[in-house]
């Protein structure tokens, strides 16, 4: 049976030059950043998705990846004032959040103590007074307490903060993290790279080369890292290939990064509110795009609390591999921007389900991609190995 991408090849209607990148997808071939550019541009949501899929299958075949995880956010108050955030409260205006100490984010880490996660994930604002030290001090006391769990934390903007205030090179400021437990960094605080729109959106914050640097630092030490790109307010099409094409090329360099999360903009309760959100079809050629243009990046997340569940699903045809996990309701970032997720829990059973629902096959990894649970061959209702979380 003839697949998409076949029709494609085979097609006398299709435009030459799409017909060319097709070939290129085919074989397995790099696509330049004018080439992904015309797939925004020029090319339908079924051609690109066909071929998306195609790739994604080439990689993945049906195996979709989920974790077990948790949030936690240590505070919402930051010194920064990015445009699209709805969460935090400015730290300067003195407006009221939330600062958790290390006693309380332990206990967070102890109501997971017996149940099966693998993951922590923990960002937040920019606290003047949550400083390297304080941090250092976070995961050593998470990791004393339960060692295998992995840590996943803070954004590069977060680095950068922390590293210049304790006056240390982010190589020696890694270096002191990851010996208190750090294990991998998330891929926040990237939005989008070029200046022209990072000055409309988060003037204020690390700009692309230093959000860069500190990514390909920590692959120089070892950690993977994800990277994520705010997409779908000012920026154009431009914008998008150039932000991947930067990632592209460090990761040709690092090969540290795991997983790309393009990030739809939500305009509940933000500076940017007037901004209408993107439509689900270009959602959907995003995702596309960013599976045919990132050839080096081995995962592609669709991030549901964000996305809201039915639309993650609709991704996993769209060239997504990875829905992210089973989180808690102690996300807050996307319920306050407006997302559809405003408690946002799934269990395994239901994430099992929301990939199975879409003919895929259901995969709990780990982290770093370790296959932790191949559920594909699970039968849901007759199993005990479901649990609450
Ligand atoms: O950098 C903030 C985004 C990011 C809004 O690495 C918004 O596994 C949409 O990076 N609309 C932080 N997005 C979250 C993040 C992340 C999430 C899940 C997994 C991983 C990973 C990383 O949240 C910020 C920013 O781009 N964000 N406000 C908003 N209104
Ligand atoms: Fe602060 Fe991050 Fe919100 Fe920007 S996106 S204001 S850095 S919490």
């Amino acid at each position: 049976m003839e697949t998409g991408i076949e029709t494609i090849l085979q097609s006398q209607r299709i435009d030459s030059a799409l017909k060319s990148i097709a070939d290129k997808i085919y074989n397995k071939e790099r696509i330049t950043e004018e080439e992904g550019l015309m797939l925004f541009e020029k090319a339908s949501l079924p051609f690109v998705g066909a071929l998306a899929n195609h790739v994604r299958e080439r990689m993945h075949g049906d195996t979709t990846y989920f974790n077990r995880n948790f949030h936690i956010e240590p505070t919402n108050l930051c010194v920064f004032s990015c445009n699209f955030c709805s969460y935090s409260k400015i730290y300067a205006k003195k407006e009221e959040g939330w600062e958790l100490s290390i006693e309380q984010m332990l206990h967070m880490v102890q109501k997971y103590d017996g149940i099966p996660v693998t993951e922590v994930h923990i960002v937040g604002g920019v606290h003047p007074k949550m400083d390297l030290q304080f941090f250092a001090d976070l995961l050593k006391t998470i990791k004393t307490h339960r060692p295998g769990l992995h840590i996943k934390a803070f954004t590069a903007v977060e680095y950068d903060y922390m590293f210049r205030k304790a006056k240390v090179s982010v190589e020696d400021g890694l270096k002191i993290l990851i010996s208190h437990g750090l294990d991998s960094i998330p891929g926040g605080g990237a939005e989008i790279f070029h200046k022209e729109i990072r000055e409309k959106i988060c003037a204020d914050k690390v700009d692309a080369e230093g959000w860069l640097k500190i990514h390909e630092t920590a692959h120089k030490l070892g950690l993977h890292s994800n990277a994520t790109m705010l997409y779908g307010h000012v920026e154009s099409y431009f914008h998008r290939i150039d932000h991947m094409s930067r990632l592209r090329t460090l990761q040709d360099e690092t090969d540290g990064f795991q997983t790309f999360i393009p990030l739809k903009f939500r305009n509940m309760d933000n500076d940017m509110s007037h901004i209408a959100e993107s439509t689900v079809a270009e959602d959907m050629k995003m995702y596309a795009v960013a599976r045919l243009f990132l050839d080096n990046f081995p995962h592609l997340k669709a991030y549901w609390p964000m996305l809201g569940r039915n639309n993650a699903q609709m991704t996993l045809a769209f060239g997504v591999n990875d829905i992210d996990g089973t989180i808690d309701d102690t996300t807050k970032i996307y319920s306050m921007a407006g997302s559809e997720e405003q408690n946002p829990v799934m269990t395994t059973e239901q994430l099992v389900t929301l990939i199975k629902q879409v003919n895929r096959k259901p995969v709990e990894r780990d982290t770093l991609y370790n296959v932790v649970k191949d559920y594909s061959e699970v039968i849901q209702s007759e199993n005990p190995v479901f649990s609450k979380n």
